[in-house]
């Protein structure tokens, strides 16, 4: 693949962190990797505040700022780091410029659990074999995967070892055989999950079997947003941030709410720019 037309910086000009060789053997293997700590005190305190507003004072927010991804967390969008892994495993490298992500916006919720909350509901797997329409597929050639729905979770608390953080049944992304009930119990063995510090990032391909469970701990709640990302002619969600919140967002950055379809040649045959015309908004 040629990758010098990937882009090499973010939406704040920002360069982005390319996956090492290790990150990618990890998430072929497992179908998940986690970043810890991608993000200073000074960079959460906003985030959380509007997440926490967005939730529950959601008139209070500006136009612009009524979104998960609006205000101070549209800079979750495209992190460096999380850009270098779609860059990576969902990236389609003809519809990729410096100034256009070769990915785009899916979908996106933010979950907000207190103890008790629970989310214990296994699916998906076996995505290898799945066929293109389903978007829950995962691609492999000899050094490289493609990542079809790819959901990234930023965890803005801190999780604990057995606080209730989202588990995985790592490799089922390429399982050949269903998978026996038994062996997905919420005690299994095999459930793989991770701690981290406030302001990470778990990346997960939806081809992997992976399910929440109960959140613990009494003292602090869980603060998740969970973002999918697609090929650019593909969409599951059907969701799309409000014209305002879009346009609030510098250039680089609003490519990746631009309309779902693939087209050739040149600009504006094929999708590489976003403007209000080119949107993936449905309504
Ligand atoms: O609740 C969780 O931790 C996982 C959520 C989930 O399974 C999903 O968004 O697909």
């Amino acid at each position: 693949m040629d990758k010098m037309l990937l882009p090499t910086t973010n939406a704040d000009g920002l360069p982005v962190v390319p996956m090492n060789e290790e990150q990618k053997y990890i998430f072929d293997l497992k179908g998940w990797i986690s970043l810890p700590g991608l993000l200073s005190e000074e960079q959460l305190e906003p985030v959380c505040a509007h997440q926490m507003k967005f939730l529950y004072e959601r008139d209070s927010l500006p136009k612009e700022e009524r979104d998960n991804h609006g205000g101070p967390s549209q800079i979750l969008l495209d992190h460096p780091a999380v850009v270098g892994v779609l860059n990576e495993i969902l990236s389609h490298q003809s519809l990729a410029t410096e100034a256009c992500y070769g990915f785009r916006f899916d979908h996106t919720y933010t979950s907000h659990r207190r103890a008790g909350h629970d989310n214990f509901r296994p699916h998906g797997g076996s995505g290898f074999f799945n066929f293109s329409g389903s978007s829950h597929l995962y691609q492999m050639q000899q050094g490289r995967v493609h990542a079809g729905l790819t959901r990234v979770v930023w965890e803005l608390n801190e999780v604990e070892k057995g606080d209730g953080g989202t588990m995985f049944l790592s490799g089922s992304h390429k399982a050949a055989f269903p998978r026996p009930t038994e062996l997905c119990e919420r005690d299994s063995a095999l459930w793989e999950t991770y701690s981290c510090p406030a302001g990470s990032v778990v990346i997960f391909t939806e081809a992997l079997c992976h399910t929440g469970t109960r959140w613990t701990n009494e003292t602090r709640d869980r603060l998740s947003l969970f973002t999918c990302y697609n090929t650019v002619n593909a969409k599951w969600g059907k969701a799309c941030p409000p014209p305002e919140v879009i346009a609030s967002m510098p250039p680089k950055r609003q490519t990746l709410f631009r309309g779902v379809w693939h087209g050739m040649r040149d600009v504006p045959g094929i999708n590489k720019y976003y403007d209000e015309a080119n949107t993936g908004r449905f309504a």
